[in-house]
């Protein structure tokens, strides 16, 4: 079972899509183990976005995810990474394909709705930057064996 970090971000927030997008995740398959709703200091923000210090989109990126309320929410499935950066899109939204959320809600790069981690092993470390262990919720679902193999 693999866990990813998902982000509704502030362009999202401020965009009413809150429900849309995390209706996709959902009907997906995967499973909500965490959500809340904040607004990210500029110090998490850095923590969250360290691998990309020093690349020239950088402040403007860690600006931008700060300059409004997010929801954060932890997904566990099967294949969740995969599954989830293919229910994004494209980083680039003009690239995304149609279906996607980026693809269907995106023009720009910079406000790209949606933040999914990109690997088995940033996915834990993502989710425990914005969830401590208890604030995650081990459950099952009774429809799991018809989505999990
Ligand atoms: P993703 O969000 O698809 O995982 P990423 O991790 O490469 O993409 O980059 C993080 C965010 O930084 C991305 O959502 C948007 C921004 N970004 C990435 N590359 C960029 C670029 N070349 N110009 C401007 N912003 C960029
Ligand atoms: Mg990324």
């Amino acid at each position: 079972m693999e866990r990813t970090l998902i982000i509704v971000k502030p362009d999202a927030v401020q965009r009413g899509l809150i429900g849309e997008i995390i209706h996709r995740f959902e009907r997906r398959g995967l499973r909500i183990i965490g959500m809340k709703f904040i607004q990210m200091s500029r110090e998490l923000a850095e923590k969250h976005y360290g691998v990309h210090v020093g690349k020239p989109f950088y402040e403007g990126l860690v600006n931008y995810i700060i300059s409004g309320p997010v929801v954060v929410m932890a997904l566990e499935g099967t294949n969740a990474i995969t599954a989830a950066r293919n229910t994004m899109g494209a980083t680039r939204c003009s690239d995304a394909a149609a279906g996607t959320i980026r693809g269907d809600f995106g023009l720009e790069i910079g406000r790209n709705l949606v933040h999914g981690s990109d690997s088995v092993e940033n996915g834990v470390k993502e989710v425990s930057f914005f969830f401590s262990e208890d604030e995650l919720v081990a459950w099952g679902r009774d429809v799991d064996g018809w989505i999990f193999e």
